[in-house]
């Protein structure tokens, strides 16, 4: 394989059955770095739901089976990276999806009941083909493949994932998207009964959640949708059944759960950009020489990260993807358009 850019440090063997013999092995241990209590307490849900949090209990899928072999049967893409990989009960168990709660532990706690099947995907605006389309129809025409990404979030953390997915590209296209379709624009399902934050008094954004690319930012190679990670169904706390990953952003890009895809002439407003504008752009390039209002992006803790082995390593520019997506921004002073 040629020599890429993304592939920053040592070698990991990354196959399938690797996953599996690690995953017995992290779930043996807990998460001692993670904390255990949820930010806000569902009165109608048991403490049952916490005890998975010790990790003992593995997500079971309810996901059909077409999707199962589907995934079963993904081959590898050149999309890889030779860092670590992070380990499964950080990526699965540290997230940001604030429908479930806004500390890191709840989405695992608060999201295992979501139902993603059946799953619909509406496709609008400035394109050929529009209409409702099942999970199934939107994955059809696609083999899926596994991505290995580094995952770069504003707050300074950053994960490495073996996604599976298609790009999302190739899906794109397959609507025929018109002249006018300058953004498209994803938005997370609103469904307050099933995502309690949705139904909350305080909440921390607006809802649904919404994110929009540029076209042709849509259309880079990098662009991906996920349905899978770890060589399993993507779990519903990373943004089951299918969610969005934007390599070279910040990961507020990269929305969860989407049951809506817009081609638009004009520029959506986003989630982060309509809570803060000052704070979350557009753009959301990473970029260590813009600093975000309140912390700096200079570096990164590189998880699993602890008080004792903090493992900070320098942020690079577009995460390390400058020469897939640089060409995409000569035009734009970065600093303004953050
Ligand atoms: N719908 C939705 N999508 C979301 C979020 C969210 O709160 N809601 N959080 C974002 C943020 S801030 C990050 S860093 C990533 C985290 O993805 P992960 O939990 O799979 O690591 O999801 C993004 N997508
Ligand atoms: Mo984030």
């Amino acid at each position: 394989m040629k020599n890429r850019s993304w592939e920053l440090s040592e070698s990991e063997v990354t196959d399938k059955k690797f996953y599996l013999d690690r995953r017995r092995f992290i779930e043996g241990a807990t998460l001692g770095a993670l904390a255990l209590s949820p930010s806000w307490v569902l009165a109608n849900k048991s403490v049952e739901g916490i005890s998975q949090h010790t990790g003992t209990r593995r997500y079971e899928p309810n996901s059909p089976a077409w999707l199962n072999n589907k995934i079963q049967a993904a081959t590898q893409g050149e999309y890889r990276t030779k860092e670590k990989l992070t380990p499964h009960q950080y990526v699965t168990q540290y997230n940001n999806f604030y429908e479930f709660g806004t500390d890191k532990g709840d989405p695992f706690v608060y999201s295992q009941d979501l139902r993603t099947d059946p799953w619909s995907l509406e496709i609008s605006g400035e394109a050929e083909v529009t209409g409702k389309f099942t999970l199934e129809d939107i994955l059809k025409p696609h083999d899926l493949e596994e991505r290995i990404y580094r995952l770069r979030c504003v707050e300074a953390w950053s994960m490495v994932v073996p996604w599976i997915g298609i790009s999302l590209g190739d899906l794109l296209r397959r609507f025929k998207p018109t002249s006018r379709a300058k953004y498209v624009r994803f938005k997370t399902l609103l469904d307050p009964a099933q995502m309690p934050a949705q139904g909350s008094n305080f909440k921390a954004i607006d809802y649904p959640y919404v994110e929009g690319l540029r076209i042709d930012e849509a259309m880079n190679e990098l662009a991906f949708l996920s349905v899978g990670l770890y060589g399993e169904v993507i779990p519903p706390q990373n943004g089951a059944p299918l969610r969005l990953i934007v390599p070279w952003k910040y990961g507020f890009k990269s929305i969860k759960s989407i049951v809506s895809i817009e081609f638009m002439e004009k520029r959506p407003k986003t989630t982060w950009e309509i809570s803060n504008a000052r704070e979350y752009g557009f753009y959301a390039n990473v970029n260590p020489a813009v600093d975000h209002p309140r912390w700096s992006q200079a570096t990164e803790r590189r998880l699993p990260s602890s008080l004792f082995k903090p493992n900070r390593i320098d942020t690079v520019m577009f995460n390390g993807y400058a020469a897939q997506v640089a060409h995409l921004y000569t035009d734009l002073d970065l600093r303004k358009h953050y």
